[in-house]
């Protein structure tokens, strides 16, 4: 099968004019180095708008101290599209307690700064960089739309938390000079937008976005939104409101995570300041045909320019998605907010192409790193009755309406394996242990063959109070997770490494529940490699837990461990116990041979 050397998207005019390309219709910006991979939100979207006829181009991590960059280019046709990149950039340049970060997994080589890392002068991603971008595009393209997009303007479109500044702020729509704002994943309103701009028309009423209306359009929009239709329209305290009595902004973030899980048509509205941040319901999500056609593009796969040195590149190069969504709704993530609650599978055809494609590039090494997504083992997921209005499927424990599917799983492995010059095939992304012990024949193949070193679970803590607030599985699921995986290690005869996954410092935590947790993974000789300390980030309820001190479902006080000393503190308590010996004691109390897990 002959493959033509597709290129990467343009990232100069040179490069568009070498095209022969006259004029610009959109330029893209992204806080990250360019990586033209379907991993990347920023290559995705431009892919998919120039496989619809449109000259695309990309500006990676333009400097922000002159405009000089964007007026390289010269005024897009239709419009400019502004993302901070795949992460949020306050995420992205600071660590959870607020400290710069010295690396960046997103720029070239690992490095923050645009001179040499110690020179530490110019950030190479600007703090909430979506607002900067949009006042130099605003600045050089004065009359073109400045469209926002990606997981920070997503996660900032209602009033947020900004951990860097310690404080709730308005939508990213009330603060950038930008004219709508595309939340979720965009494909579907990207090129509704693109059709639009190409009509000259004015942006209304586009599935999939949001925008900062006065009064007057807002009558114009919604004639009827004075009658407050509950049914049709979901009103949000106001920034006003939420500044007088922060516990509005619980309520608040509890409506936007109920809209999301069940995928509500309800328009939202959110008075801020002079203006109405309104949130248009969200397309349907893509179908597996669409998601295979997305993945079908001839994506290049590699940095652009290719000299490049990108480690969160290296992470996905040879991984495949084959599956987006997320209806595990964990407090502390912002997937439910972002890519949503349905679950969608792409066809194993499709991935076993994109599979063949990667096993015949030059350089690819055998292995494929990752076969996954938000939660690999959704893959293939869907649900008997149609859909609920709670998207709860996993939780507290496994709902009765949801079709697991271990044999499509199985086959996808035993095929992508087949492959010529594929040696190696791991599953790298997260798997839902309640998942996995409903899928035996699953589970040992993983783990006789697909888990890349140690299996990588996330349990995230032991203690039952805790992990109601995450909206995580009990405890005891662990325990029978951990029993199931050593005996299946028995009988394949193979050691089973778990590495445990662990959250400190959430809301509702303290020292004592930390000594719990160490006991408990002691107990089940589990090594915690990896702890991270709650980060309060955008668009998620753990973020308003911490911004608030309540827990969303009685509204009651608990305690937040804010202050460095006191997160210092959980993670010292719990380095001591990674330390120590495990005890000789029986580890699974409550683990019962060949009882996967009643549901
Ligand atoms: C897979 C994944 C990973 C993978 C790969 C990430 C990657 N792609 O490089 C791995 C495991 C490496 C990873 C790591 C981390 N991750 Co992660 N990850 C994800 C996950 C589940 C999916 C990301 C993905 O592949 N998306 C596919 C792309 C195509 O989607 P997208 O970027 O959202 O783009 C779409 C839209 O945003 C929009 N769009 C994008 N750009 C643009 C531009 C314009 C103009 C427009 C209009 C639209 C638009 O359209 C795109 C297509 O639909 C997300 C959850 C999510 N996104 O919902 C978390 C997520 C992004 N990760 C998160 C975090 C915190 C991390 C880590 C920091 C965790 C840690 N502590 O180490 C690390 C950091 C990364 C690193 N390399 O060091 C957080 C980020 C929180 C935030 N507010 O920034 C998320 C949101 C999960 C969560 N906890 O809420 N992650």
């Amino acid at each position: 099968m002959t493959i033509c050397k597709p290129s990467a998207l343009p990232t100069s005019w040179e490069e568009c004019t070498a095209r022969g390309w006259a004029q610009l219709d959109i330029l893209l910006v992204t806080g990250d180095g360019y990586v033209d991979h379907p991993s990347y939100g920023v290559a995705l979207i431009g892919r998919l708008l120039l496989s619809h006829g449109y000259r695309v181009a990309i500006l990676p991590q333009p400097r922000f101290d002159t405009s000089a960059d964007f007026s390289s280019f010269p005024v897009p046709r239709l419009f400019c599209g502004i993302t901070a990149g795949n992460l949020d950039s306050i995420v992205a340049n600071y660590s959870g307690n607020g400290k710069v970060r010295d690396t960046d997994a997103y720029s070239h080589d690992g490095n923050p700064w645009r001179g040499a890392i110690q020179s530490k002068t110019e950030r190479r991603r600007p703090d909430r960089a979506t607002l900067l971008y949009a006042s130099l595009a605003r600045s050089v393209f004065r009359e073109v739309p400045i469209v926002l997009g990606g997981i920070e303007a997503s996660l900032r479109r209602f009033v947020h938390y900004d951990y860097k500044q310690e404080g709730l702020r308005s939508s990213f729509l009330t603060d950038a000079k930008a004219d709508i704002l595309v939340y979720g994943m965009g494909e579907k309103a990207v090129l509704e937008i693109a059709a639009v701009c190409r009509r000259k028309s004015p942006f209304s009423n586009i599935a999939g976005t949001c925008q900062r209306l006065t009064d007057r359009e807002m009558s114009a929009h919604f004639p009827d939104f004075e009658q407050k239709n509950t049914k049709k329209y979901l009103v949000l305290p106001s920034w006003e409101e939420i500044g007088n009595k922060s516990d509005l902004f619980l309520d608040a973030e509890i409506d936007l995570d109920r809209h999301a899980r069940a995928c509500s048509l309800r328009i939202i509205a959110q008075r801020q300041q002079t203006h109405w941040v309104v949130q248009h319901p969200s397309p349907p999500p893509l179908t597996p045909e669409e998601l295979d056609a997305l993945y079908s593009l001839p994506f290049t796969r590699r940095p652009h320019p290719p000299e490049q040195e990108i480690p969160a590149y290296r992470m996905i190069r040879d991984s495949v998605t084959i599956v987006r969504g997320c209806s595990g709704n964990c407090s502390f993530c912002a997937i439910t907010r972002h890519q949503g609650p349905a679950i969608i599978s792409r066809s194993k055809n499709s991935i076993l192409s994109e599979c063949q494609r990667i096993a015949q590039m030059p350089d690819f090494g055998g292995t494929i790193s990752d076969l996954g997504g938000p939660t690999a083992n959704l893959y293939g997921t869907s649900c008997n009755i149609g859909l609920c209005k709670k998207r709860d499927c996993l939780y507290p424990k496994l709902c009765p309406n949801l079709r697991i599917d271990e044999d499509s799983f199985l086959s996808l492995l035993k095929e992508v394996s087949k492959i010529d010059g594929i040696k190696h095939l791991f599953i790298s992304s997260g798997l839902r242990m309640e998942l996995l012990l409903q899928t035996p024949r699953l589970l040992e193949t993983l783990l006789r063959s697909h888990t890349p070193g140690a299996m990588k679970i996330a349990p995230e803590h032991s203690d039952e109070g805790l992990l109601n607030l995450m909206h995580k599985e009990p405890h005891a699921l662990l325990e029978n997770f951990v029993g199931k995986c050593r005996e299946i290690g028995k009988k394949i005869g193979k050691k089973i490494e778990l590495t445990p996954y662990i959250i400190l410092s959430h809301p509702g935590s303290m020292p004592k529940l930390v000594e719990k947790l160490g006991k408990d993974l002691q107990r089940l000789a589990l090594k915690a490699r990896k702890f991270q300390d709650f980060t309060p980030t955008p668009g998620t309820l753990s973020t308003a837990m911490f911004v608030t001190g309540l827990r969303p479902d009685t509204k009651q006080a608990i305690t937040v461990p804010r202050c460095h000393s006191d997160r210092q503190k959980e993670r010292r308590l719990l380095e001591k116990y990674c330390q120590r010996k495990a005890p000789g004691k029986k580890a699974f109390p409550n683990f019962k041979k060949n009882d996967p897990g009643k549901r």
